[in-house]
């Protein structure tokens, strides 16, 4: 035990430094030092990240891939290697394959409008999984609304766990396309996407993994798991909002048609014919999110300087620390228990609602989030309406959760009968 408080203290110095990195860490609320707990809606953006988008509007603003003079090449330049800092970080095997688009749900939906859209027919089945976040539910739906396909979801046990078992029974002939989260928003369950992938590929179904949430967390090969598109978000990974990222196998993409027509995206026009432009710009119709992508690219070499192991240590050690001190709350139930799972902690307290906690611990200076976090169907699965939910970032320390359980504490003082 004395060993475990040593190396938990040791990482609690370590998440001190990182703190250092992030301004807005240093702000009050309601008088009180910010504990800024809800990471998982989005995280705080480091110092390197903030001056990478200033720089560029400050120094070398102009569009991409259309201009000869000096600043337009200078944007071309760093927005493409960018494309290369994502092909790295998720070991893609080209640049080709990472379009950039505005976020996950973004992302989804092209795979839905394009890939979907152009193969899927009446009697086709999609497969989700009852912990999706809607926006790998609704993009399904909408596709289904156009195709006739129907929609097959894999049952989540009381742990909130996915039921393996149940998965390999939906896949059949049928079945077009696995769309599953690789971690839960609202539980922290990681999935065993490397499985699920395997086991659709027997069947000859490729998967969309929405890593959304899984991307700050754990390292991500997309190679190694063999999952045919993987999507997630910048502003989820210290980086910026509106800008997020779509990997695909380069043969599926060549083989999509476009999504949005535009700008960039064509090679020639005329009134009676278009061509399209080459992977990736294909998919990328229009002005980008530029300063977006630089800062994504900001926010991955600001990682860079971080080793996986310490991050994935600090998360571990954060939730073993907080899980218990939490559960030892009376009246208070932890939503999502699984075994395998990231710094996430949902839970309800009896006799309160989610939104009063929330307000309560915000007047404490805790941010966390409330509600039913976009997974509407997971959360009928747990008889909640709603969970509040605190999430870790890598700046977190334990300190914070103490101030987190305390502030529990006093809220269910006013709440007391
Ligand atoms: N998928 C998962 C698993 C998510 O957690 C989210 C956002 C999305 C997709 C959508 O990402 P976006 O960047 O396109 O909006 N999740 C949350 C959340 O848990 N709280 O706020 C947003």
């Amino acid at each position: 035990m004395k060993i475990l408080d040593k190396l938990m203290h040791h990482d609690d110095v370590q998440a001190q430094f990182w703190r250092t990195d992030f301004p807005v860490l240093k702000s009050r609320v309601h008088g009180k030092p910010l504990v800024y707990l809800d990471n998982a809606a989005t995280t705080q953006k480091p110092l390197a990240v903030i001056e990478a988008e200033s720089d560029y509007y400050l120094n070398y603003n102009a569009n991409v891939h259309r201009g000869v003079h000096a600043l337009s090449l200078r944007a071309t330049e760093a927005y493409e290697e960018v494309r290369v800092k994502v092909q790295h970080l998720i070991n893609a095997v080209s640049p080709d394959e990472i379009i950039f688009v505005r976020g996950t749900t973004e992302a989804i939906n092209l795979v839905a409008q394009s890939y979907g859209r152009s193969r899927l027919q009446a009697g086709d089945e999609i497969v989700l999984s009852e912990m999706e976040h809607h926006s790998n539910i609704v993009p399904w739906q909408i596709l289904c609304q156009q195709t006739g396909a129907k929609l097959r979801i894999i049952p989540v046990n009381d742990l909130g766990e996915l039921q393996m078992e149940a998965y390999a029974d939906l896949l059949n002939e049928h079945t077009r396309l696995v769309a599953v989260t690789h971690v839960s928003n609202s539980l922290g369950t990681i999935n065993p996407v490397k499985a699920i992938v395997a086991l659709a590929h027997e069947h000859g179904v490729p998967v969309l993994v929405d890593g959304a949430q899984a991307i700050a967390h754990l390292p991500v090969d997309v190679r190694d798991m063999d999952c045919d598109f993987y999507a997630f978000s910048a502003h989820k990974l210290y980086g910026p909002t509106g800008v997020g990222v779509l990997y695909g196998k380069a043969a599926l993409l060549e083989a999509m048609p476009v999504y949005q027509g535009g700008g960039d995206m064509i090679n020639s026009v005329s009134f009676g014919e278009t061509t399209f432009n080459v992977l990736p710009f294909k998919f990328e119709a229009g002005t980008p999110n530029i300063a977006g992508v630089i800062g994504l690219g900001a926010a991955i070499d600001y990682l860079g300087s971080i080793e996986w192991d310490e991050l994935v240590a600090h998360d571990r050690a954060l939730l073993a620390y907080a899980t218990p001190l939490l559960a030892s709350v009376s009246g208070l139930r932890i939503i999502g228990n699984a075994r395998d799972k990231i710094g996430i902690l949902s839970f309800v307290l009896e006799g309160m609602h989610a939104h009063d906690i929330g307000t309560l611990l915000d007047s404490e200076g805790v941010a966390i989030r409330t509600g039913h976090h976009c997974t509407m169907p997971l959360m009928q699965r747990f008889g909640v309406p709603a969970t509040a939910r605190a999430s870790f970032a890598l700046y977190n320390t334990r300190q914070e959760v103490d101030a987190l359980v305390e502030a529990v504490y006093k809220a269910k003082e006013v709440f007391r009968p």
